[in-house]
Formats: structure tokens, C-alpha cells, sequence
């Protein structure tokens, strides 16, 4: 009787617990910390956020998606005129962001992604007052691939770090030799006219980054900011390497006289530019491998931009060239300027090279009309 009635006292114990446990496993705040311990565990994946968008191809792997946490944006509302300062590290910031480059999608689905985005490309965080403004300078001529890629990751990346930012796109006009350099020369200038950008990022076409702790934002020295590529294998290349992505304040533009304008042709001109920073007294900075990640978009070297055979010549006078040459006498002709809904297009007569060989006659569906009509 008496074991009988023990044992009854023992069950009813037994089961009391487990209504506790149910009630504790039940409780919300219980799975956030479980949830919580799991993330800590897996600290290097721990970028991934909770929201997923399954209508992107561009999904998680071993890294989060782009546009996985954006929609806290657009819910959230703007209050009025008098908004405080965004804080100085953003929130919406995760770390490694899975890129994985297709183009099966178009640009007016990016237009959707990206409803915050207005007109020429323009964006400001709806809730609070942007500690930074940056432009985002794109020397362009025939990627069209490349720049809806670009524009896909690009905005939800820079919308993250809750930036001021503008969107331009300075296309070369007609087919004759590319001229990487000047390009950013004119976006320079006509970037400032628009507003009082307080950074602007140089960037290839083909480059997308993979880390948004990576922020689009100006450091005290002129930065080269692609500095692990997957082409090589996200090894830093040479030791004054400035090619890809750059960042310069219109302070540091102004001290180094802008780039240089005679660089026709594949390669030299990032070379005269890291030039031109030393020459002005400033080094040059960096992100660390980890965040200065991107991928390159595949491609072969484009029509008219043969390589610049005189790069290494030219590179040797650079000390005594940069101040004649530059900013100071960049000339060039805007021929349109339109307001896409994601980045302003600048069509620009950049010139030619005096000496160099007349450009072969365009074929029929590339003369310059139809290339402004493209891609305007
Ligand atoms: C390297 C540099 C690049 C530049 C170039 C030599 C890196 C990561 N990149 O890139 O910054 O110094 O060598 O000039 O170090 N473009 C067009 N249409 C054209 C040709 C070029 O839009 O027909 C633009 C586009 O933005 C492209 C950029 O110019 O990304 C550089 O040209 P590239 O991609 O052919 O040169 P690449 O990859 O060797
Ligand atoms: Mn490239």
C-alpha cells in the first residue's frame, strides 16, 4: 500500500516536470535564446539573417542574401523632417553576403527589389539622417550584363549601410579607345554639380562585393577598397595596387588633380593614380582581405580598349606630368544626361588621342545614336 502510494507521488512528479519543460520549450523567449546559442555556435555563418527572399535566385549559401533584410526597411516610416542621425554602425549590417552572379532576371524586377530607390538612383534612409553621402562613379561603355548585375547587389548592399547615395553611370560615347580614367574625371565633375558628395567611390563595372561590413565610406587617406578578387584567388596583388574599386573624398580628388586624362587603352592609369596620391603627400588605406571581397564578373578583354602599350613610359613621367594633367584640363562634352529609375546615365565625348589612329567606321547597329538610345 504503501510503495503503491510512493510510487503515485513519484509519477505525479514525473509528469509535473514535464508539464514545466513543455511550458518553458513553449515559450518565445526560450526559442530566441536557443536560437541565439545556435547562432553564437556558428559565429563564421552568422551573417546568415532570418528573413529569406525566395523569389532571388541570389539565396543564401554560405552567406546571406542581399535583400534578405530589407523589407524592415520599407515598413519602416519616415518621421517627418526632423530625423536624428542613423547610428554609427548600421543594424542592417550582416557581413558575408552569397553572390552568385546570373543575369536571370531584369531590371525592372531590380526597380521592385529596390522600392526606396528614386529617380537617377537616388536613395537616403527613410528613418534617419545619413551620416554619409557617397557617389558611386561607373566608367561604362557595352556591359550592360555587368551593370544590371552590379545594380542588383549594389543598391540593397549600400541601402544596408544606411548611406546617402547616388548612382552614376558615365558612359564613353561613340567606339573609340576606351579611357578609363577621364571617364571618372567627368563623373567627378558632374557628380559634384548635383550635390555636396562627401565620398565617391570609383567603381569597375564588373566588381561586386561580397561583405557588407565592407562601408562605402571615405577614410582619412585616398583607399583602395577591391583588394581580394576571386580572379586571384582573393590574394592582394601588388603593394601600391589601385585598380577596381577606390574611394576618395572631393578633398583627396582635389589634392592628387583628379586622374590623369591620357591614359587610352587597357591598364597604366591605376597606376598613376596610386602615383599621384604618394606625390601629394598621402598614403594609401585599406580594408582588411576579410571585408575588401568581391567577385569579378567574367569577361575578355572589350573591343577598343586594346591594351596601352605606352603605360610604362608614361608611368615614369608621372611626377612630372600630374599637375599639368588632370582635373585641372579634363575636356569633355556631356551628350545626354538621363534619370534612370535605378542611376544616372552620363553620355560623354571624351575626345580622342591626338596621334592616335582614326577609329575604324562603326558597324551598322553600334553607331552612336543607337548606342545613346540603348542605353539611355
Ligand atoms: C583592371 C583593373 C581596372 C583597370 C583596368 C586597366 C582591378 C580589379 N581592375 O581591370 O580597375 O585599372 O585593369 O584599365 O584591378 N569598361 C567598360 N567598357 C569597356 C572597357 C572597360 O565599361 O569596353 C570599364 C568597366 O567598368 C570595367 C573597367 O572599365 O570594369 C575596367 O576594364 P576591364 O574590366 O576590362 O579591366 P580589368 O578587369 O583588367
Ligand atoms: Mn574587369
Amino acid at each position: 500500500m504503501f510503495s503503491f502510494q510512493s510510487k503515485k507521488i513519484y509519477l505525479f512528479m514525473f509528469m509535473g516536470i514535464q508539464l514545466v519543460v513543455i511550458a518553458l520549450l513553449s515559450r518565445e523567449a526560450y526559442q530566441k535564446s536557443v536560437t541565439y546559442f545556435i547562432h553564437i555556435l556558428r559565429k563564421d555563418k552568422a551573417s546568415i539573417p532570418t528573413g529569406r527572399n525566395q523569389t532571388s535566385t541570389a539565396v543564401v549559401a554560405n552567406g546571406g542574401d542581399v535583400y534578405a533584410n530589407l523589407s524592415r526597411l520599407s515598413k519602416a516610416h519616415s518621421q517627418g523632417e526632423n530625423l536624428t542621425y542613423c547610428p554609427k554602425t548600421s543594424p542592417l549590417i550582416v557581413g558575408r553576403i552569397n553572390v552568385r552572379i546570373h543575369s536571370n532576371f531584369t531590371m525592372q524586377e531590380v526597380q521592385r527589389k529596390n522600392p526606396l530607390v528614386v529617380r537617377g538612383g537616388r536613395y537616403r534612409p527613410p528613418d534617419c539622417e545619413a551620416r554619409h553621402r557617397t557617389a558611386i562613379i561607373i566608367p561604362y561603355r557595352d556591359r550592360e550584363h555587368h551593370l544590371k548585375v552590379l545594380l542588383y547587389f549594389l543598391h540593397p548592399f549600400l541601402q544596408r549601410q544606411q548611406l546617402n547615395y547616388g548612382f552614376y553611370v558615365i558612359h564613353q560615347a561613340g567606339n573609340y579607345t576606351f579611357n578609363r580614367a577621364k571617364l571618372m574625371n567627368v563623373g567627378f565633375r558632374e557628380a559634384m554639380k548635383e550635390e555636396d558628395w562627401d565620398c565617391l567611390f570609383f567603381h569597375d563595372v564588373d566588381l561586386i562585393p561580397e561583405d557588407d561590413r565592407n562601408t562605402y565610406v571615405c577614410d582619412v587617406n585616398p583607399k583602395h577598397v577591391s583588394v581580394a578578387i576571386d580572379r586571384n584567388n582573393y590574394k592582394p596583388t601588388y603593394k601600391k595596387a589601385f585598380g577596381g574599386v577606390t574611394a576618395l573624398s572631393p578633398l583627396h580628388y582635389q589634392k592628387i588633380n583628379g586622374f590623369p586624362n591620357n591614359y587610352w587603352g587597357w591598364g597604366g592609369e591605376d597606376d598613376d593614380i596610386a602615383k599621384r596620391v604618394s606625390r601629394a603627400g598621402m598614403s594609401i588605406s585599406r580594408p582588411s582581405l576579410k571585408v575588401g571581397r568581391y567577385k569579378m564578373i567574367n569577361h575578355t578583354r572589350d573591343k577598343g580598349n586594346d591594351v596601352n602599350i605606352n603605360r610604362f613610359n608614361m608611368l615614369e613621367k608621372t611626377h612630372q606630368t600630374w599637375k599639368q594633367d588632370g582635373m585641372n584640363t579634363v575636356e569633355s562634352r556631356v551628350i545626354s544626361r538621363e534619370y534612370h529609375p535605378l542611376y544616372t546615365n552620363i553620355t560623354v565625348d571624351i575626345d580622342t588621342k591626338a596621334g592616335l589612329p582614326p577609329p575604324p567606321p562603326p558597324p551598322k547597329a553600334t553607331t552612336m545614336a543607337d548606342q545613346i538610345q540603348h542605353h539611355g
